[in-house]
């Protein structure tokens, strides 16, 4: 029988970890893998497991962000479904800001008054996977969890940066502690199949994906002031509530970080990624886009998207986004280009081309580019030389940062002719 569910989708704190991509957009909104938006993950696994009643919490309302969820999904008046946006806002409880996680939500819940429901699914924003949500609150139902925390087994060394817990022979959580120190560590490693074992995961992490059935979570928000899952809410109501584990063992990512955002888009272009576009549909907005032209270049491990006018030399291990255009001569690798909201006319093109105005939207010709991540709308000249590597400093300028030996050139930034970076 399909369970009435509400799911709510952590849009983001403050996103720091992702400047300069969050500097003018929210974080849901980020662009990822060329065409897609970062909700768009959590969202298309929502609707892919069957629920259809999402909200998204942000800090920031960008126009950007509410643009793409209008235009995305649409449900028929048919269907009780909506993806509706629910912004920190000024109110008589406190200030704009969510405090955390469990903040956000407890300030948020009022909109849960209106929906029918037996049970809410907490997702966060910032995450790749493909995963079957139906699955998890089916064990925790049939398990008679008041909640569910999905885990994933990692290593010791990853542990640090997880919330890490301990469940007995019953699947319950016993135990909980949030990025724990590494001296707590050896304590903390739990039962896990003999082959994850031999490859040294034998702790247990919080996913950050909860399942708590109705009432349970209203009570534990107004009993307990808390403001994160992980810190509070969670360790706090061990022994008092019945805690499930719902052991995952698929692809899984973290993409909260510059890196580690950088690595899940260049990693779609393996020949067999961890990720798979080709399998369970991600759903986006449907953009009535020209088919990409491509001319005299070598593509080695790319993914284009719609919409792109490619003249290049030669591009490897490259994520190229929409109406991305790239002039002659020109070499990219390892980059996430996220291309453009909107073509130019082809006129201001070859004016702009060929004066010492503003080069048009767009790689220029003659240019070599590596490590790097061009942000949507960017100009970047002709003879540009943009090599990101671990051996440049982390810092912040006025049309790039370089964040962990990446080189994220800013949205709309403008790379004149000849320049090196
Ligand atoms: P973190 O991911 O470090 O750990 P946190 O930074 O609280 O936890 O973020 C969880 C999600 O909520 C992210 O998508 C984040 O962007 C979003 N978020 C954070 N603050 C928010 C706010 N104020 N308003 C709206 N959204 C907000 C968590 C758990 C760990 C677990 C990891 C797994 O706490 O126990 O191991 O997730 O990644
Ligand atoms: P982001 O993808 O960086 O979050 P937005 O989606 O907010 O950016 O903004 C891009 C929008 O701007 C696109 O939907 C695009 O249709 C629109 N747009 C159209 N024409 C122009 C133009 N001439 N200049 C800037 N933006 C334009």
């Amino acid at each position: 029988m399909a369970h009435k569910v509400v799911s709510i989708v952590l849009g983001g704190g403050r996103g720091t970890r992702l400047y300069p991509l969050t500097d003018q957009r929210s974080k849901p909104a980020v662009p990822i893998a060329g065409k897609y938006r970062l909700v768009d993950i959590p969202i298309s696994n929502c609707l892919n497991s069957g629920y259809n009643k999402i909200f998204v919490l942000t800090q920031f309302n960008s126009a950007s962000l509410n643009k793409h969820i209008k235009n995305s999904y649409n449900f028929s008046i048919f269907s009780k479904g909506f993806v509706d946006i629910l912004a920190a806002e000024q109110t008589s409880e406190g200030d704009s800001w969510f405090e955390g996680t469990a903040d956000a939500v407890r300030r948020t819940q009022k909109n849960l008054i209106n929906v029918d429901y037996d049970y809410v699914l907490i997702l966060s924003g910032d995450q790749l996977y493909q995963m079957d949500y139906s699955a998890m609150v089916e064990f925790h139902v049939k398990g008679g969890g008041d909640i569910t925390i999905a885990t994933i087994p990692v290593t010791g060394k990853e542990a640090t940066g997880f919330g890490i817990l301990k469940s007995d022979e019953n699947g319950e959580v016993s135990s909980f502690i949030e990025k724990p120190a590494k001296d707590l560590l050896p304590d903390w490693t739990s039962e896990v199949p003999d082959e994850l074992e031999r490859q040294g995961r034998n702790y247990l992490a919080s996913m950050g994906i909860y399942v708590f059935s109705k009432g349970v979570m209203k009570k534990l928000l107004a009993e307990n002031k808390g403001m994160d899952f992980g810190k509070e809410i969670i360790p706090d109501a061990i022994g008092n509530v019945k805690i499930l584990s719902y052991q995952y063992d698929s692809y899984w990512t973290d993409i909260g970080t510059i890196s580690s955002f950088f690595d899940a888009n260049i990693g779609l272009t393996d020949d067999i990624p961890a990720f798979n576009l080709f399998g369970e549909t991600v759903y986006t907005r449907a953009r009535m886009l020209p088919p990409s032209k491509v001319s005299g270049t070598t593509l080695n491990h790319v993914i284009v998207s719609d919409g792109c006018i490619i003249l290049a030399d030669k591009i490897h291990r490259s994520v190229m986004g929409i109406r991305s255009r790239v002039g002659a001569g020109t070499v990219i690798k390892m980059t996430y280009m996220m291309g453009s909201d909107y073509y130019e006319e082809l006129t201001d093109v070859l004016e702009m081309t060929n004066s010492q105005q503003p080069p048009p939207i767009g790689v220029g010709e003659r240019c070599y580019i590596e490590n790097a991540i061009l942000d949507k709308n960017c100009r970047i000249g002709n003879d540009v030389r943009i090599k990101g590597g671990k051996h440049l400093p982390d810092g912040d300028f006025e049309q790039y940062s370089v964040v962990d030996g990446i080189i994220v050139v800013k949205k709309n930034a403008v790379i004149h002719h000849n320049t090196s970076i």
